[in-house]
């Protein structure tokens, strides 16, 4: 992990979530963005929320990456605490696969904006893009960054499928 200061926090629910939200940390990582990682839930550590989220912007942070699984309040309830722009991360569940996290994300009420993204590991994949993309409005060395990893995907996909 970056020693820079963070520019962006990562929070997650539970210790469970950090195989899914890794992938947030490793794109951040990836593009060299300073990011932290902490476990705040919202119904068992509900101070730690209050005291993260109203500090968060004093601290620096620019962008907040929420991932909480079931009722998953986590990052509603961050949004509702700061003006940073929140992503929230759908977690899979076992009950019910991750849509109980997804409805419980995506439909914030209108007012307190949650940018939604994929249940599990692609949604945190793409919000460690989406938060990086959002920092390189104003970072012109990163939007390089950003475009390289962008072209270097483009150049891995074969023109014709082979027989593996
Ligand atoms: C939520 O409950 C967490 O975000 C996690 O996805 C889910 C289960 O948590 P654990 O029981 O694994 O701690 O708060």
């Amino acid at each position: 992990m970056s020693t820079e200061k963070a520019v962006v926090g990562i929070i997650m629910g539970s210790q469970s979530d950090w195989p899914t939200m890794k992938k947030a940390a490793q794109i951040l990582a990836d593009l060299q963005v300073p990011f932290e990682a902490r476990i705040v839930s919202a119904h068992r550590t509900p101070e730690r929320l209050y005291d993260y989220a109203k500090s968060a912007k004093d601290r620096g942070l620019k962008v907040i990456i929420a991932g909480a699984g079931g009722a998953a309040h986590l990052p509603g309830m961050t949004a509702s605490m700061t003006q940073l722009p929140v992503l929230g991360v759908p977690i899979a569940t076992t009950a019910l696969g991750g849509e109980d996290s997804l409805l419980s994300i995506v439909q914030m009420p209108a007012g307190v904006p949650v940018g939604t993204l994929a249940i599990g590991e692609m949604g945190a994949t793409n919000a460690g893009l989406l938060a990086a993309q959002i920092l390189a409005i104003t970072d012109a060395a990163l939007l390089k960054r950003l475009e390289a990893h962008r072209a270097a995907r483009s150049a891995a996909v074969a023109e014709s499928p082979q027989d593996t």
